[in-house]
């Protein structure tokens, strides 16, 4: 059986992506190297959140241990995390050729009643050798080479792509490694739940109002969606990987670009969502062809089933 087998097979996540690069006869390990820090990163903060440690340390914590082992990887030349203000560049001697952007511990508001949180990150390439500057992750999404996010929920799962399919680990306590338990993982063509929260409804626009009024209240003879909304986006988006459907924080009133932020929430859900066979789109394009001015920007975002996300896209062309 195939889960016999890999319970005795183990393919942790340092496996598969050497393997992976083993296929770019040009790869060094850099990857690697790089991508086991962050893993670092998610390992120490489970074990934080399964500690119960406060929403405020935790934050900072987080964001503390991600930067310090993104630096000492020698593999990265800037980094952008959603605590700090300004973007990090790393010193000469310590410089590689990735930047990463982060989100270390995204849905903290949630923390101090054990609902699910999670760290999402993408990874690009520096292609020159000057300089590092803002302009190096000012890049379209579809630029990103890997993105993926740690869920820390009633397990720890890491959810990676580098551009091949999207794969899900679940880590071991015992073994404190991340195991393949969900390879390849394809989103639903089509859903039945919708994700959104709805307490902004009175400020949302003519198309995603006439959107969740049909996921409601179907004419075309389909059955009503069910609603599910953690208020994290991690989790949120997990379930939509898993069981498909929409998730959607569309734009509104109040937040013009809605609230999730493009480099590291918007970049990489939404490739992991094309990775995936799923669609991300901004309520204007493709999520991936944004391309941000600000290292915090915002974007409005619906991601999820191909078919799903087809009739949201519609209804925004209707307005054009
Ligand atoms: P945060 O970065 O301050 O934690 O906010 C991001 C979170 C996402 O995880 C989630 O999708 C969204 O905020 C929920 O927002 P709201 O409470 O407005 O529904
Ligand atoms: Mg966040």
């Amino acid at each position: 059986h195939e889960a016999d087998a890999y319970r005795t097979d183990l393919m942790t996540i340092t496996r598969f992506v050497l393997n992976e690069q083993s296929k770019y006869p040009e790869s060094r390990g850099d990857f690697t190297i790089l991508l086991s820090n962050i893993v670092l990163g998610c390992k120490f903060v489970c074990s934080a959140v399964n500690k119960g440690e406060e929403q405020k340390k935790l934050d900072v914590l987080s964001n503390d241990v991600f930067v310090k082992a993104l630096v000492s990887s020698g593999r990265t030349s800037v980094l952008v995390s959603e605590e700090d203000e300004e973007a990090t560049f790393v010193e000469s001697s310590k410089r590689g050729k990735y930047c990463v952007v982060f989100d270390p511990l995204d849905g903290s508001s949630n923390i101090d009643c054990g609902v699910s949180i999670g760290t999402i990150f993408g990874i690009y390439t520096m292609n020159h050798t000057d300089e590092p500057t803002t302009e190096d992750v000012l890049k379209p999404g579809n630029e990103m080479v890997a993105a993926g996010y740690c869920m820390y929920g009633s397990s720890c799962m890491l959810v990676l792509s580098t551009g091949t399919g999207v794969h899900g680990f679940t880590l071991d306590p015992s073994l404190g490694e991340f195991i393949l338990t969900h390879p390849d993982i394809k989103i639903p063509k089509k859903g039945n739940i919708y994700s959104v929260n709805e307490g902004n409804a009175q400020n949302w626009d003519g198309p995603t109002t006439k959107y969740v009024e049909n996921c409601k209240f179907p004419t075309d003879g389909s059955p009503a969606k069910s609603l599910r909304y953690v208020g994290s986006m991690v989790a949120d988006v997990h379930r939509t990987l898993l069981y498909g459907g929409i998730f959607l924080y569309p734009a509104d009133k109040k937040s013009p670009n809605g609230k999730l932020r493009v480099l590291y929430e918007v970049f990489p859900m939404s490739f992991l969502m094309e990775q995936a066979g799923g669609q991300a789109f901004t309520g204007k394009k493709r999520a991936l062809d944004l391309v941000p001015e600000k290292i915090h920007e915002r974007s409005p975002i619906f991601l999820g089933s191909y078919d799903d996300v087809e009739e949201i896209k519609a209804l925004y062309a209707m307005e054009e």
